[in-house]
């Protein structure tokens, strides 16, 4: 079948209805028929004020008991469970970070990890005061790596990324005493605080929050997009497709689920290799067929093109197609029912790194002196497995569609180059981007980020929040699931632009891009951060000024819980279409969505219907361009 030209969440729907037909027949449940058995949530759990860091409760807040045995109120609760979610998240994001380090410490012109990106190595080491001039280019990358992994525990001082930021915020986020120092220390802060007798004060909570928050977002996972750029390249446009029938009947099918380029790398190079490949044709096979899940297909989707098998809520699926040879793990978003599931299957499910061990899985543990040669094992692996399919559990959906991924901010600049008549020292600037805004050809932007949850109907919140935005000139950042939500029902498709308003479809025309931009996994929002502290730097105002926001309708993680931290910190009003689990103290609801505005000049817009929401944003979006006079 060709690709086809969009489709829509009901066709989505469909297909996934017939593979649940198959996990009918193996006897093995899904989310969809877990979801159910949860149904309804827990009232204390969803308002966040069930306590249980001590052992004399838990304590849950009622009208009749209004305050914890020790004497917690419902904000104080709700404040110390939400703070500990933005420290997971930022613990998270960072370890992620702290790894990629690890492997950029350890890379060697030899060895299976090697330098990709040596402009942008040579920037980082100039911001960061380390010298070039005249050294071995592995030298420079393990000095930059040690500072790197500094910054997770370094005793004194702030991270080295802020002083990427704009001078307004710089002066904001000292002012409001939420520049983050150590990245370990801001989370191990987080989780004193919350420990059993000590803040109880919701304001204070929250302020750790924005703090936690900015240690991801321009520290840990900064320094994991920026040091995988380095090693793995730094992305630039290219074509792929997604959706389940990038899965390929005939070839042996490895899915790389996860986050950490550092392990599917190594798969997607193995892959590659010719005498690998003849080996697949050897046993039957047309060849080695890689595809990525949730963040992980980001990541090898901008820098090689890999196909994107789909999102979160689909991984499940993705198994139930009975054609996958392999699947092969590292960290976050994986759920355990994977273990059962690959059961019912010929499907080796493979876990690769210490922070995520699965029952039912093998675990391989990848480490960065065998990397390429233990990527080369589990390939040859996949391939003997070929034989094993049981032809009576295959159904592979044919739907896919194309999509145009990979702009980084550097490839966001080179595409405006191109469009420009501008001298050479005007270029690499956001200029053209920033005269298209203020002459109202764009509106604004919005950055489109985040999970599916199954509170939400899977996609249908993104995908028709982007429908809208882009009909009314609002230009689509994407990353995460959102980013493959977007692929899936064609958005990435440079045809998308019939979507757009007559403004946007110019552009779109002009420069040659797609009007909805992938800028990669929820790691990569540090890249959006970025985006819109060049825009704000080359406009001459700050962050909260630009006609950008956030949006988040369908997140579920804690990971996402930071990000949004980290987003209103630096300016940037996020609008959420799953409500944070703090409805249970007004204070907490207040703090959130007027407190933090007041602090640092963002905060969050809850409400989950998708419509209000969207609204809610074209209106945010115009009250910022009015505010400029535009
Ligand atoms: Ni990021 Fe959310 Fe997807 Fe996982 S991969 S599900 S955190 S958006």
């Amino acid at each position: 079948m060709d690709v086809n030209f969009f489709t829509t969440v009901e066709r989505m729907e469909e297909v996934s209805d017939r593979l649940l037909e198959t996990a009918k027949k193996v006897g093995i449940d899904t989310w969809e028929e877990r979801k159910k058995n949860q149904t309804p949530s827990c009232y204390f759990g969803e308002g966040g004020v069930c306590c249980k860091i001590c052992s004399m409760g838990p304590c849950r807040i009622t009208p009749k008991a209004p305050k914890g045995i020790c004497g917690a109120t419902a904000d104080t609760i709700a404040g110390r469970n939400y703070l500990r979610m933005v420290a997971a998240g930022a613990a998270t994001h960072s370890d992620h970070g702290r790894e990629i380090c690890r492997v950029l410490y350890n890379s060697d012109p030899n060895g299976s990890y090697k330098i990709t990106d040596v402009a942008k190595l040579e920037k980082i080491a100039k911001e960061w005061g380390v010298e070039t001039e005249g050294r071995d280019i592995y030298d420079v990358a393990h000095e930059v790596a040690y500072k790197g992994l500094m910054e997770y525990g370094k005793p004194f001082g702030k991270l080295n990324f802020l002083e990427r930021a704009n001078e307004e915020r710089k002066k904001v986020w000292e002012e409001q005493d939420v520049e983050p120092g150590a990245v370990d220390k801001e989370v191990v802060k987080a989780m004193h605080m919350t420990h059993m007798g000590n803040t109880a004060d919701a304001e204070a909570l929250v302020h750790q929050g924005l703090r936690t928050g900015m240690s991801d977002g321009w520290g840990g996972s900064m320094m994991g997009t920026e040091f995988s750029d380095v090693l793995f390249g730094t992305p630039m446009p290219r074509d792929t497709e997604a959706f389940f029938g990038v899965l390929e009947k005939e070839m042996v099918n490895i899915i790389v689920h996860g986050h950490d380029p550092a392990m599917s790398e190594m798969i997607v190079q193995a892959a590659e290799d010719r005498d690998l490949q003849e080996y697949a044709r050897s046993v039957g096979a047309k060849g080695i067929n890689v595809c990525g899940l949730c963040g992980t297909a980001n990541e090898v989707a901008m820098r090689h093109g890999v196909k994107m098998v789909g999102n979160f809520l689909q991984q499940e699926k993705a198994l139930l197609t009975g054609v996958i040879e392999m699947m092969v793990v590292d960290v976050q978003c994986i759920f355990p029912a994977l273990g059962p599931l690959s059961e019912c299957f010929h499907t080796h499910f493979i876990t690769t790194s210490p922070i995520a061990r699965i029952p039912g899985s093998r675990y391989v543990q990848f480490n960065t002196a065998e990397a390429r040669e233990q990527g080369r094992t589990l390939v040859r692996e996949a391939i003997d497995n070929f034989k094993n399919r049981d032809e009576s559990k295959i159904y592979v959906p044919e739907d896919k569609q194309k999509a145009n991924v990979g702009y980084s901010c550097e490839a966001i600049r080179k595409c405006l180059d191109g469009v420009t008549n501008s001298h050479l020292d005007e270029r690499d600037t956001y200029k053209p981007l920033i005269d298209c805004i203020k002459a109202g050809v764009i509106r604004g932007a919005v950055a489109m980020v985040g999970c599916n949850n199954p509170k939400v109907r899977p996609d249908y919140a993104h995908i028709e929040i982007m429908k809208k935005l882009l009909k009314n000139d609002i230009i689509i950042v994407v990353s995460g699931c959102s980013a493959q939500a977007a692929a899936k029902y064609g958005l990435m498709d440079k045809r998308a632009k019939d979507f757009c308003g007559a403004g946007l479809k110019r552009v779109c025309e002009l420069v040659g891009i797609p009007p909805v931009l992938h800028m990669g996994s929820c790691v990569d929002i540090s890249r959006m951060m970025l985006l819109a502290t060049g825009i704000a730097k080359d406009w001459g105002i700050d962050v909260p000024q630009v006609p950008v926001v956030g949006c988040a309708p369908e997140w579920m993680s804690e990971k996402a819980v930071s990000i949004a931290n980290y987003v209103v910190t630096t300016g940037i009003d996020t609008y959420l279409g799953v409500s944070p689990q703090v409805s249970g103290s007004a204070q907490m609801m207040e703090l959130i969505t007027e407190g933090t505005r007041k602090m640092v000049g963002g905060g969050f817009i809850i409400n989950t219907n998708h419509e209000e929401l969207v609204d809610a944003m074209i209106d945010g979006i115009e009250k910022k361009r009015a505010a400029l006079g535009i």
